[in-house]
Order: structure tokens, then C-alpha cells, then sequence
């Protein structure tokens, strides 16, 4: 009884962040840890975080976006629940095939459940794309199988980051 009441109040829900090289995705894990309203424990493998906001535990995974890797992506996606698509908001050349990447990710089935939280990064930089001209290049609109948000947000500032937890704990909590 004890054991059991101890592993179920510390459910981890499983985060994925993907996104092509170099959209920011190591950079925001890092902004998440140093946030002062998160706490942090040490790191549990190379690339896997514990976010703990608010009694809420993520368990948040940094997937490499180089094209090697991005053919592996699936390997992560069992169990997860929410997925982190980072997108480099001044690199309109690649966001074609960022939409690629995001369709084909929806459609496979272990994501069937997982919802997508899309963040336009890198906000500071003159002439970026807005998170509305993203939403319309990635087509967000057209998904309706999944729950989806898209934030712009500024990973060397943080700007938009503490909205992005909110978001992620409204949805394991609504789970
Ligand atoms: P990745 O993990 O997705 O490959 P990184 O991306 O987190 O390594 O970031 C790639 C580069 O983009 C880094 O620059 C990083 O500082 C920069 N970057 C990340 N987020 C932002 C942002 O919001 N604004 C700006 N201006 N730059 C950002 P370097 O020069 O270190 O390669
Ligand atoms: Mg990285």
C-alpha cells in the first residue's frame, strides 16, 4: 500500500522536444531548468530533464533534429504524452520541411494521444516569422486529430517559456 501510493504521486509524464538542428531545442531545456518557479534534479541520462512545475513532473527528452537522427524520432514515442516542436522562426527556407516532419509525427500511432505544443522561437531576432505566419506555413489549423498550441517565445530571454508550462500541465492535468 505504501509503495503503491508512492509511485503513483510521482507520476512523470513523458515529454519529447523535436525540431530541426539548431531551432533551439537544447537551449529552451536549459531555460526550463533555470526558471526560478521550476526545480530541477540532476540530469538522468544525457539528454533526459525532470521539470517539476507545480507537483506536476515532466519527464522531458531532447531528441537530436539532425537528419540522421530525425529518422529515429519514433523511437521516443511510446508513452509520450506531449510533444515540443521547436522551430527556428527566422528559418523560413526549412519550415516546409518542418510541416513535413510535424504531419508525418501525427500520424503514427503511438502519438495518437500525445498533444503538440509548437514553439515559434527565436522571437528576438529582426524579421522573424510571427506564430501566426507559422501556424498558416505548418498548416496547425488543419489538425484536428491532436490538441495543439503554438507559442512564440524567446529562448535566451525565456520570454513565452512560463506560458508554454502552463500549457503543457493544462494538458496531463485534463488527461
Ligand atoms: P538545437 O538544440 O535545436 O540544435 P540550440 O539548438 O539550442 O543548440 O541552439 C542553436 C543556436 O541558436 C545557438 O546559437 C543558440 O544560442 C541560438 N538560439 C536558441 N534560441 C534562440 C533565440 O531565442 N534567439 C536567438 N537569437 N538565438 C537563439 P550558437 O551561436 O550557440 O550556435
Ligand atoms: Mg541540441
Amino acid at each position: 500500500r505504501q509503495m503503491l501510493y508512492f509511485s503513483l504521486t510521482t507520476l512523470k509524464h513523458k515529454v519529447i522536444v523535436v525540431g530541426l538542428d539548431n531551432a533551439g531545442k537544447t537551449t529552451i531545456l536549459y531555460q526550463f531548468l533555470t526558471k526560478e518557479a521550476v526545480h530541477t534534479s540532476p540530469t538522468i541520462g544525457s539528454n533526459v530533464e525532470q521539470i517539476t512545475v507545480r507537483n506536476t513532473h515532466f519527464l522531458v527528452w531532447d531528441i537530436g533534429g539532425q537528419e540522421n537522427l530525425r529518422a529515429s524520432w519514433y523511437s521516443y514515442y511510446c508513452n509520450t504524452e506531449i510533444v515540443i516542436l521547436v522551430v527556428d522562426s527566422t528559418d523560413r527556407e526549412r519550415l516546409t520541411l518542418t510541416k513535413e516532419e510535424l504531419h508525418r509525427m501525427l500520424s503514427h500511432e503511438d502519438l495518437q494521444n500525445a498533444a503538440v505544443l509548437i514553439l515559434a522561437n527565436k522571437q528576438d531576432v529582426k524579421g522573424s516569422l510571427t506564430a501566426a505566419e507559422i501556424s498558416q506555413i505548418l498548416t496547425l489549423e488543419s489538425i484536428t486529430t491532436h490538441s495543439w498550441h503554438v507559442q512564440a517565445c524567446c529562448a535566451l530571454t525565456g520570454e513565452g517559456l512560463p506560458a508554454s508550462l502552463d500549457w503543457m500541465k493544462s494538458r496531463v492535468v485534463a488527461n
